[in-house]
């Protein structure tokens, strides 16, 4: 567990303690198992505290969510957020984070769209002795202590957990196209791996197609499409990293007359709203959760961050499994 050099913010730093100290009581941290160190602090508004968050983009209801949940912790905090979206390009990313260093912001909250090729700018937000905190997607690097703390989900796991459920509701023989993420993406690769573990058991089950749709509606039904020309005959069933493929897919499955949820069986991971609304339409079978609200726990480590306490260098969100049978009662429990 390390912290980064916090000198020059020490003025600040005790505002934002205050400031995070009106929710700490209160808020949820998404589910998280992680538990941070914290102090009381007086309540007290801090409208000093400035925070850069680069984003991704838009690409997925998902990827809203979590837009949406770090503006509204940023905002009920009082902390000034400079927000970038970058439109899916990392070096959209890396400027914007070189412009808050400039700005001299207090902290970055990082969303990285691939997993490599932060080393340098990550250097410079250290030199700057700005803490950078990743949310939702990990990095590849050799120096962890280029960031000061990862709040994701295990992208593995929700592979696993979609590729048994797909055994088990197969009984071990599928033929499957897989829709990947954005490719390089930490949640592309071990969404792809923890399936994998699971399917390499079973002879019957096989990928008979994989391509990425970028994580988007539009990807996952052009990509669809395309395949289902090549292997309409052969597929039963389709795997999505995400939901928001699985939506577009499903388009695709009707527009070439099969009905999705029972001559091809899909699975898909997120839960969001419309993977719900999907299931109680009998278009999906099942979505693994993967939360986006990741708003208090990215605040509470920008706190630990800033006052020097310690805070989990991982904090893991507990994800769970939806089919069609819980569907219609958990609809109108979600948040996102
Ligand atoms: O599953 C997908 C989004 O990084 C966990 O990115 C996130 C993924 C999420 O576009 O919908």
């Amino acid at each position: 567990m390390k912290s980064l050099p916090i000198s020059r913010r020490a003025a600040t730093a005790s505002l934002l303690v205050a400031a995070i100290g009106l929710c700490l009581a209160g808020c949820g941290g998404g589910g998280s198992s992680s538990e941070s160190s914290t102090e009381e602090a007086p309540s007290k508004p801090s409208d000093s505290i400035v925070v850069g968050f680069s984003q991704v983009g838009a690409e997925s209801s998902w990827r809203t969510a979590e837009t949406a949940s770090i503006k509204a912790e940023a905002e009920r905090l009082g902390v000034e957020l400079k927000f970038s979206d970058a439109q899916g390009k990392q070096e959209n990313q890396i400027k914007a984070l070189r412009g808050f260093i400039a700005q001299g912001v207090d902290a970055i909250i990082l969303a990285p769209v691939v997993e490599t090729g932060w080393e340098p700018v990550l250097k410079e937000a250290k030199r700057a002795s700005i803490p950078v905190v990743l949310v939702d997607r990990g990095i590849d690097v050799e120096d962890d202590s280029l960031y000061f703390s990862l709040i994701a989900s295990d992208f593995v796991k929700e592979g696993e957990m979609a590729g048994e459920w797909l055994a088990e509701k197969t009984g071990g023989k599928a033929k499957i196209i897989e829709l990947q993420g954005t490719t390089g993406a930490a949640p592309a690769i071990d969404r792809q791996k923890g399936f994998m573990n699971i399917i390499s058991k079973h002879e019957g089950m096989e990928i008979i197609a994989s391509q990425s749709g970028d994580f988007r509606r539009s990807g996952g039904k052009e990509v669809m499409e395309a395949l289902l020309k090549q292997h309409g005959d052969k597929v039963t069933a389709v795997y999505a990293h995400n939901d928001d493929m699985a939506l577009g897919a499903i388009q695709a499955i009707e527009e070439a007359g099969k009905k999705p949820g029972e001559d091809v069986i899909i699975v898909s991971i997120d839960g969001v709203k419309g993977a719900f609304e999907a299931m109680v339409a009998g278009k999906l079978n099942c979505t693994v959760e993967c939360s986006p609200l990741l708003g208090p726990l990215a605040f509470r480590a920008i706190q630990a961050a800033t006052t020097g306490l310690n805070f989990d260098k991982l904090s893991i969100n507990e994800d769970r499994i939806f089919d069609r049978s819980q569907a219609e009662a958990e609809l109108p429990n979600r948040q996102y």
